[in-house]
């Protein structure tokens, strides 16, 4: 696999705060969007996380990316990272949560909505093969995967852009690098079935909103500075598409289980 084709000088130098990262990983970019945002320094460190290095597996002895090393203390789960990068640089502005309790409490449960409804029903799709599915199984596996972004959609704050409304916050960061990645399906999979403008019929206000918080993560700063031309993806997506890959993600997705 080849390097970070993103800018692999930016972030090299001797860091006590490490992210071990893969430039193509969409775990990766959720705690690598955080940093960017945040300004927090850090030293990026690219690893192959299917051909684990010794360096990646002493840190975390499941050998994914994002690992993160604070002090040669090992840290791993996207989703974790993330939080603790709060938790542990308040001073590093903004905060990427709300201050209120109860707002706090349900963008957590609409970040874990992400983990446990979209992205394996994104891998369901993505992975989808005719002969082993049936036909009729493309257009179950797009349904499927259409209806838990509407349902997400849905909880957004009605004004947006961002889901809870004026403010970027950790609930966009975990659904952005797969809103990214949906071109793939347009590629592989005969198109993903989001509704052009003023097509969506009775759903049309869901995905009017949608596209906007769309277009607004596709120019947000933090996720253009951690992104590739689309040109790189294609090669690992196609793996996935013809349901060959064997990451942990993928092998999770056909025995029917959720995110690794
Ligand atoms: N639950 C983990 C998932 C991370 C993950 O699956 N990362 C992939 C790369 S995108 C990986 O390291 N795969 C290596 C493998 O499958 O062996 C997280 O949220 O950080």
């Amino acid at each position: 696999m080849q390097a970070s084709p993103n800018n692999p000088q930016a972030h090299s130098t001797e860091h006590s705060l490490k992210l071990y990262a893969g430039w193509f990983c969409p775990f990766v970019q959720r705690a690598w969007m955080v940093l960017e945002e945040k300004k927090t320094p850090y030293q990026y460190i690219e690893v192959n996380p299917y051909h684990k290095p010794t360096s990646l597996l002493s840190l975390n002895p499941r050998g994914l990316v994002p690992t993160l090393a604070y002090n040669n203390q090992p840290l791993y789960e996207s989703t974790v990272l993330c939080e603790f990068l709060e938790d542990a640089f308040p001073e590093h502005t903004p905060s990427l949560r709300p201050a209120d309790p109860y707002v706090r409490a349900r963008a957590r449960i609409w970040t874990d909505f992400v983990g446990s409804r979209i992205i394996p029903a994104y891998h369901r799709f993505l992975q989808y093969q005719p002969t082993r599915d049936g036909a009729e199984g493309l257009s179950k596996a797009r349904e499927e995967f259409l209806g838990h972004l509407k349902e997400w959609t849905r909880a957004m704050d009605p004004v947006g852009p961002w889901f809870l409304g004026g403010d970027f916050s950790l609930v966009d960061v975990a659904l952005a690098p797969w809103a990214v990645r949906m071109f793939v399906f347009d590629v592989f999979k005969g198109g993903l079935g989001i509704p052009e403008e003023g097509k969506g019929g009775e759903d049309e206000e869901v995905w009017a909103r949608w596209r906007k918080w769309s277009r607004a993560v596709e120019e947000r700063k933090s996720v253009r500075e951690t992104m590739s031309e689309r040109e790189h993806y294609l090669p690992i997506y196609q793996r996935y598409a013809d349901d060959v890959a064997q990451s942990e993600m993928a092998k999770a997705s056909r025995a029917g289980r959720g995110v690794p």
